[in-house]
């Protein structure tokens, strides 16, 4: 059996701790006789919190771990002692997930930066303890509050990769070995289709302390917008990028011609989501170190009117304008309008 590597759905069981109780107490002391009342009150339950957290990038652990619990509060004690609080519970998510309630379907928020923080149950208030209770006219109180009980949910969980730039191609058109060429991402590449079964994510530097993130996800074909194949499942990926680049494979390796390709895969990303498809893109003539893509370029740039930059994953031909170019775009794009959501 594959072992899993990657999931970005899931259901998640949540369970806040507790408020301890608060405590009826009087106090004993020798030479004290009939001490007031000194129970104090119950802690806190802890709370179940995600937090976003830039090193995560699947919601593999919640998968394995789908119950979540925090610390119960402690119960309230005589000589006004307080209960302890019950612990948070932080469970670390990929940027880019998306919590709904299970019953209901109610969307309860999302984390989208590294660090930020959604509270999904919240721990239960201690209880009072019956030091609280004591007035002139009643001061020998019984009286004292249980804790009240923790949130519990069941969860769903939904990743949309954070990316700027997301690559979008057929199977075997090079997209991963273009992420290579591009980032010190290391995703898997080879001559057969569907190398690529989950999304990665790449990141660029420049101007040495910003960063492009780009997604390289399986490859498309024709019908993924139905479910055909992996791609459809992994559009939602590139939703949130601000720019697409389409990587044609110019030789037509696998006996496909670029012109089809480039049409098939813009219909994809209409009949998927029609923003998608207007979202601004640059398209890459890859393989472009194959003999036969020249004449396939020249034929590609007369029948769509498109210009396309000829790049070669493998040799590293085009790849420096090809950042040149991403790095422009992206600059104006983030300037001029917050990212989709
Ligand atoms: N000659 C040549 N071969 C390339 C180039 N780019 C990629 N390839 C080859 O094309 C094949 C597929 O490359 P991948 O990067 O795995 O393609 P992909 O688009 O990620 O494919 P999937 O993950 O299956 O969708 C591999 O054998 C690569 O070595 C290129 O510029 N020139
Ligand atoms: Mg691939």
């Amino acid at each position: 059996m594959k072992a899993i590597t990657f999931i970005d759905r899931v259901r998640l069981y949540v369970y806040a701790g507790n408020g301890g109780n608060g405590s009826a107490s009087f106090r004993r002391e020798k030479y004290i006789p009939r001490g007031g009342p000194d129970g104090g009150d119950g802690g806190h339950g802890g709370s179940v919190i995600l937090r976003a957290d830039k090193n995560v990038d699947s919601l593999l652990n919640l998968y394995y771990e789908p119950h979540r619990r925090a610390e119960h509060g402690g119960p309230g004690r005589g000589k006004q002692c307080t209960g302890r609080d019950g612990r948070d519970t932080r469970v670390p998510v990929p940027p880019g997930t998306t919590v709904w309630r299970e019953a209901g379907g109610e969307f309860v928020g999302e984390v989208l930066e590294g660090g930020q923080e959604l509270v999904v149950a919240r721990g239960g208030r201690g209880g009072r303890g019956n030091m609280h209770f004591a007035t002139p006219s009643h001061r020998a109180p019984r009286e004292c509050t249980p804790g009240i009980p923790g949130e519990q949910y069941i969860l769903r969980l939904e990743l949309k990769s954070i990316a700027d730039i997301g690559l979008v191609g057929y199977p075997n058109a090079g997209k991963s070995t273009l992420l290579r060429a591009l980032t010190p991402a290391r995703p898997k590449v080879a001559a057969y289709p569907f190398t690529t079964l989950h999304p990665v994510i790449g990141t660029l530097e420049f101007d040495e302390v910003r960063q492009l993130r780009i997604a390289d996800i399986p490859g498309l074909i024709d019908g993924a917008h139905q479910g055909v194949g992996l791609g459809h499942d992994f559009l939602r990926h590139i939703e949130r990028t601000r720019l697409l680049v389409f990587v044609l494979d110019m030789a037509g390796v696998d006996g496909r011609d670029p012109v089809d390709d480039f049409t098939g895969l813009r219909l994809e990303l209409e009949l998927y989501n029609a923003d998608l498809a207007r979202r601004p893109c640059l398209v890459a003539a890859n393989k472009m170190d194959l003999p036969e893509a020249a004449e396939r370029l020249r034929d590609f740039k007369k029948r769509t009117g498109e210009k396309p930059l000829p790049i070669s994953a493998v040799t590293g031909e085009g790849i420096g304008e090809l950042k040149d170019k991403l790095i422009r775009r992206w600059k104006k794009l983030s300037s001029a309008a917050p990212p989709p959501s």
